[in-house]
């Protein structure tokens, strides 16, 4: 998250929105006690029980560090909806999500009141937003899917609103704060309401957050149709997956710092993808069919909102213009407009890219395979292009059909309830003190093939390696985001690290590993623990990752790295609090694993996110992914944040692929600065700053590439501080350097966004492009940097 909202640009909506802020939040008036009895036979089909095993499995989770009578999870249907098509369901709704002192208006945010919310089958009408609160899953039946339509006197922001307007245009939460959030599973209907007015979802959103499996109804065409399925303002996120959009003004609305799409389909609308402003986007997989515009980036020419966007694996067929930029080669106002595309079928379109004045810059016709428009750099020359451009193949194993391989979260929908052992039913306890390990590694031993292993809502504290043999096919997925929290003096020694889940015995094991849903962290230091460590090799694409499963050190009730001790401290010099110790490394992808990792966030919290106070803290975490394998990895949608040595080292590795990546440095390097506490270790091959002549170069890397293979697909790194102050903002100095590419290193990075760093990348220790050359809309930015 970016702590720092001044400068979080904001740009005027170039449409007109029609909803207006003070109809956009309704707060749910406090309703009675949740109805307890099972429901009553379903009356008509359309309301039909669902065999979807999240309905029926026995609800053993707790807040362990909240109230412990707290109900976490609630069925739409015991708060009184009906889903039959014809009752407003709204009030009820909005009861099940807000319903037992949750966290919501005046409510910036707390980890301690999650809510799993599940939608039964269903037509649930309604006529106000469903307000979604911080820290809540909103989960429609994935065998039947429901659907919420709009009523046609429906008033306010969005059927679904993640963040509402207060009067006078202040909203619940800290936009780029919202984290932790999900809804999947829905049909979304603005069909009833005029065609002037209606949104789907109000997205406005940090990290750990998606969007998956949602269909959007809309009015198709027509004169003043103003339809928005997606209407997302500004946020830093964030991952969505597997939507449609029918109809609509605009299919998606989008404007973020950093957002990763997949797989996206877009029929009918009159713009498929409005992109109002970001940082770098990428959007992969995109379907569109029969729209007037398939992306339009070209928001306020005079002064571009727009630093990036990645167009790849992608079809636009039957409209006419492809994409829509205001970037032109003779003049750039603000630097911004950067786009790329790869692999984009435009067969059927007339116009592939034209500039905002109507002038083709690449007709339609063909298949694009690579075409840029920004700054490009091979070695330290930097080119001006809008052409094709030049790279190199992509490796077989990380393609399918000749596009690079994806795969949605697995939701287990098929399977029944009876499928799911319970971890708690297995003996652990969850309760944030009891030491777990035991338990779960013999519940993890005793799985047969085609279990799931269920982690109910709870805080396991684990004193010892679980290892997961990697023959044992071992599928795990947890209820709202359940804490493993790695503790004690076996994760003391930073000297002698230990992995904390060791997915596969040993470097290469080969198997399948699915996991999906899980916080990983620490309680209090825990210097010497690799949080998690992959030696798995799939046994084929895909079949071994990670989805939704999220690294968080220090910040939260019950890991003892809070405010109260960690407060940050920039006014004096000083040396790192031994209190305040994170883990030695998040993530350790082993050089014979293989890996699909998708929407995950390494985030080592840059502020408090329960106790009142909200405080910015210093917690030391050493480092956050290390990548030291020999592919394929996929990596969609991550984000690794304020550790101490570097967010992301790709080291000795190949067939690497990402889209896209995210990190921030710790706001209170250089004080004290990126030597310290955690120190050199080489068999990790920790780099060492030895060359550093000044403070600020000193400063966590955001991506190092070592004697690696890496193709890269947009990357937003930044720097925003420099021991909390942020004056250096200024001159874009926060830190000297940023990426750094070294050895025998073959990569093509696209779309490389930097902020404040002098040196955007550097090349075995020598600047190769600088931020000053680069400028873009907020951050520097370049369409691509080669070094074979
Ligand atoms: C977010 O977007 C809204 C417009 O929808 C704007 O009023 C607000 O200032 C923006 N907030 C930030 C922090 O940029
Ligand atoms: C893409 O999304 C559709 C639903 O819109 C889904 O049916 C399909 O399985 C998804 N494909 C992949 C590769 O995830
Ligand atoms: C361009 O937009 C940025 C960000 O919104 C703003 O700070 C800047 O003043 C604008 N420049 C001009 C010339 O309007
Ligand atoms: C392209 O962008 C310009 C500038 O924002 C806008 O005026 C124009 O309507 C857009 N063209 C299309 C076809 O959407
Ligand atoms: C990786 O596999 C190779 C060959 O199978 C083996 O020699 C090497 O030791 C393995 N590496 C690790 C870290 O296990
Ligand atoms: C100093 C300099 O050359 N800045 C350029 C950086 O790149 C943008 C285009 O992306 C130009 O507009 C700037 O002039």
């Amino acid at each position: 998250m970016v702590a720092f909202s001044a400068a979080a640009l904001f740009v005027a909506l170039r449409v007109l929105f029609t909803a207006t802020s003070s109809s956009a939040a309704p707060v749910a008036a406090p309703v009675a006690a949740p109805v307890a009895a099972p429901v009553a036979a379903p009356a008509t089909p359309e309301v039909a029980a669902s065999s979807y095993w999240l309905s029926s499995i026995t609800r053993q989770g707790v807040a362990a560090f909240g109230d412990s009578n707290y109900q976490i999870y609630r069925n739409v249907k015991d708060f009184g909806a009906k889903g039959d098509g014809s009752t407003d369901d709204t009030a009820a709704i909005n009861s099940a999500i807000s319903s037992g002192n949750r966290c919501g208006q005046g409510c910036d945010s707390t980890t301690v009141t999650p809510a799993l919310v599940y939608f039964p089958p269903g037509t649930y009408i309604v006529s106000k937003p469903i307000i979604q609160y911080y820290y809540t899953q909103l989960v429609g039946d994935a065998l039947s899917i429901p659907t919420i339509k709009a009523a046609a006197s429906f008033a306010g922001m969005a059927v679904i609103d993640s963040d509402p307007y207060m009067d006078g245009g202040a909203n619940w939460y800290t936009n780029q704060n919202n984290f932790f959030r999900q809804v999947r599973n829905f049909v979304i209907d603005l069909t009833g309401m005029p065609a002037t007015s209606g949104a789907g979802i109000h997205w406005q959103v940090g990290q750990a957050t998606s969007l998956q499996n949602i269909r959007f109804e809309m009015v198709k065409g027509g004169t003043g149709n103003a339809q928005l399925g997606i209407f997302m303002d500004n946020g830093s996120g964030g991952f969505m997956t597997d939507l449609t959009f029918n109809g609509g003004n605009y299919g998606a609305f989008f404007g973020n710092q950093q957002f990763t799409t997949r797989n996206l389909t877009f029929n009918d609308c009159n713009t498929a993808i409005f992109m109002n402003w970001n940082w770098v986007w990428s959007l992969k997989s995109i379907t569109i069919n029969n729209c007037k515009v398939g992306l339009d980036m070209a928001n306020n020419p005079s002064n571009q909102t727009v630093g990036s966007v990645l167009l790849m694996d992608s079809t636009i067929s039957n409209t006419p213009i492809g994409v829509n930029t205001s970037f032109t080669s003779n003049s750039v106002p603000n630097g911004g407009g950067t786009l790329i595309l790869d692999n984009v079928d435009f067969t059927s379109c007339a116009t592939a890219v034209q500039d905002y004045t109507g002038k083709s810059l690449l007709a339609g016709g063909s298949v694009v395979k690579a075409w840029a428009q920004g700054n490009a750099y091979s070695g330290p020359t930097k080119t001006r292009v809008q052409g094709d451009a030049t790279v190199s193949s992509k490796p077989s194993s990380i393609l399918e059909n000749g596009k690079v391989f994806e795969r949605a979260r697995p939701q287990y929908e098929t399977l029944p309830a009876s499928s799911f052992v319970s971890i708690k039913s297995k003996g652990a306890k969850g309760d944030g003190s009891t030491d777990d390990t035991a338990a779960i590694q013999s519940a993890i031993d005793s799985l047969t093939d085609g279990q799931i292993l269920y982690f109910d809502h709870g805080a396991y504290v684990v004193t010892k390696t679980i290892t997961i043999p990697a023959k044992c096919n071992v599928k795990i997925t947890g209820e709202i985001w359940p804490l493993i929290m790695a503790s004690g003096s076996f994760f003391a020694d930073q000297n002698n690290p230990k992995p904390v889940f060791q997915v596969g015995e040993t470097s290469g094991d080969s198997g399948t590993f699915e996991m999906s849903d899980m916080i990983f962290e620490t309680l209090g230091p825990a210097p010497g623990a690799i949080l998690m460590e992959w030696n798995i090799a799939a046994t084929e694409q895909g079949a071994a990752g990670l989805w939704d499963v999220h690294f968080r050190v220090g910040g939260t009730a019950g890991t003892k790295l809070q405010s109260d001790t960690c407060t940050k401290n920039p006014t004096t010099t000083h040396d790192a609090n031994p209190a305040c110790l994170g883990s030695f490394m998040m993530l350790h992808i082993t050089s014979n694993s293989s890996a699909y990792i998708e929407n995950v966030w390494l985030w080592t919290a840059d502020h408090e996110l329960d106790l009142a106070d909200h405080n910015q803290i210093d917690i030391y975490n050493g480092r956050g992914m290390l990548i030291e394998s020999q592919g394929p990895v996929w990596l969609y949608g991550t984000a690794s944040e304020h550790s101490q040595l570097y967010n992301y080292q790709i080291l000795n590795a190949q067939d690497i692929y990402y889209t896209l990546i995210q990190t921030e440095t710790p706001y209170y390097q250089p004080n004290p600065a990126a030597t310290a506490p955690f120190t050199v270790q080489s068999q990790y091959g920790d780099p060492d700053f030895s060359k550093c002549t000044t403070d600020t170069c000193k400063s966590a890397w955001g991506l190092r590439i070592v004697d690696s293979e890496v193709l890269g697909y947009g990357s937003g790194t930044y720097s925003f501080f420099s021991n909390y102050n942020q004056d250096c903002l200024a001159t874009e100095s926060c830190q000297e350097n940023m990426i750094s590419v070294e050895g025998t290193s073959k990569v093509n990075l696209f779309a490389v966004s930097t902020k404040a760093s002098t040196n955007m990348i550097i090349q075995d220790g020598k600047s190769m492009a600088l931020d000053s050359d680069n400028r873009s809309n907020f951050c520097a930015t370049i369409a691509l940097f080669t070094a074979q």
